[in-house]
Formats: C-alpha cells, sequence, structure tokens
C-alpha cells in the first residue's frame, strides 16, 4: 500500500481540529448541532476538553477529523498549549451578543501564532438569530477576519443557520492546507537527497 510521508497509509489521513472562545459562545452546541443535529437551551459547560469523531470522504480519500471541544473557563487554558501545537486547524468563536467574547479574539490569535503556524485558522459569529441583542455587526467581524486572514462565517447553533455550510468548509479548507503543507515537505526532502546524492 502507498505510503505517505509520515509513513502512515494513505487511507489514515487524520486530522485534528480545536474550537477556542469563552465560556458560554457555544462551542459545544455547535458541534452538537453539526454533529447529531440537536440543541439544549441548558447546554451544560464544558470542563476540560472533549473530543468528537467524524469520517468524511474528500476527493476519493478517506479523511477522519477529531474536533476537540474546549472548556471557555481561563483555568484550563494553559492545558491546550500542546494540542493547540498539533492541531491542523483552529476555529475562534465569538458571541455576537458579547463584546468581551469578541475583544478577546484578537489577543488569543496573537497567542495562537506563537504556538502554531496553521494557515487553517477560522472565525465564527454564534448566536445569529439574537439580532436584536446584536453587539457586534456582522461587518465587524468581516473586518477582524480580514485583519487576521482567516475565513469568517456568522451561524446560529439553535437555528442552524450556516453551521453544516461553515464546518464543512472548515475541513475542506483544513484539509487541502494540509495537502499542501504535505507536498511542501516533500518536495524539500526529495531535494535534500538530490543534493546528498550530488556530494557523493
Ligand atoms: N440563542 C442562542 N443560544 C445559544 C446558541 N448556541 C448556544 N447557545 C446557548 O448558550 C449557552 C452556552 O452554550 P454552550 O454550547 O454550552 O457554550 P460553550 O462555549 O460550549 O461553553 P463552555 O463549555 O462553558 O466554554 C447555552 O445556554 C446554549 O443553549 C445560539 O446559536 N443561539
Ligand atoms: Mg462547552
Amino acid at each position: 500500500m502507498k505510503k505517505n510521508i509520515d509513513n502512515y497509509d494513505e487511507e489514515e489521513i487524520k486530522l485534528r481540529i480545536m474550537i477556542l472562545g469563552k465560556r458560554g459562545v457555544g462551542k459545544t452546541s455547535i458541534f452538537n448541532r453539526y454533529l447529531n443535529n440537536i440543541f439544549s437551551f441548558s447546554s451544560l459547560h464544558t470542563f476540560g476538553m472533549e473530543c468528537y469523531r467524524k469520517n468524511y470522504t474528500i476527493n476519493s480519500n478517506k479523511v477522519t477529523f477529531y474536533f476537540f471541544d474546549t472548556a471557555g473557563q481561563e483555568k484550563y487554558y494553559s492545558k491546550f498549549t500542546n494540542y493547540l501545537r498539533n492541531a491542523n486547524g483552529i476555529i475562534l468563536v465569538y458571541d455576537i451578543t458579547k463584546e468581551d467574547s469578541f475583544e478577546i479574539i484578537k489577543i488569543w490569535f496573537d497567542q495562537l501564532k506563537d504556538n502554531n503556524n496553521t494557515n487553517s485558522i477560522f472565525l465564527l459569529g454564534n448566536k445569529s438569530d439574537l439580532n436584536t441583542k446584536r453587539a457586534i455587526s456582522k461587518e465587524d467581524g468581516i473586518t477582524l477576519a480580514e485583519e487576521l486572514n482567516c475565513e469568517f462565517f456568522e451561524v446560529s447553533a439553535l437555528s442552524n443557520e450556516n453551521i453544516s455550510e461553515a464546518i464543512e468548509k472548515i475541513v475542506d479548507i483544513t484539509y487541502k492546507n494540509y495537502l499542501k503543507e504535505k507536498n511542501k515537505n516533500s518536495i524539500y526532502i526529495e531535494m535534500r537527497d538530490h543534493k546528498k546524492i550530488q556530494n557523493c
């Protein structure tokens, strides 16, 4: 069977996506809606981290995605550093009715960049159903996403607006970026090997 650069079978591509955001912005609800099509007004706070798995077939390749749902409570943040380093994609979520959840995104983005050089970073404004209580305009979301150079989506776990569209685009982009990175690495290895032979 054909092996990829990490010596895994081609079929065994496994990618990790982490979701981060302040307490109560709706991280767990977004995954619950996407993976199980359920929503609860009494969603419980996440403790530490939970992981969900979903299999995809993308361009005839089998890809398993692991979604890491993190707790928004600050005492857990330091524990995520190692996971962040290994994440292939990162989703930053804010609540469109809570200014503080939006303000903190930029700070987290800068910290993220110290731990992970992935280009697969996404910005999600959740609770778009609460339009009358909106504190962050859609334009502000778009502007921040442009500044951070990432894709932006407004979603609602409650009404299911844009949930699967956003997550599936995130999955697709993360996979494509992973392939780009992998190809870059194999070209580098080929060039290195070539040089070695020349020097012999
Ligand atoms: N109106 C509305 N409420 C939402 C939406 N998504 C989540 N909620 C509510 O917001 C609250 C928090 O949702 P969670 O999904 O538990 O939030 P979380 O980000 O996982 O919170 P932590 O695990 O504590 O970090 C719950 O009461 C949800 O019912 C949404 O799209 N619209
Ligand atoms: Mg949660």
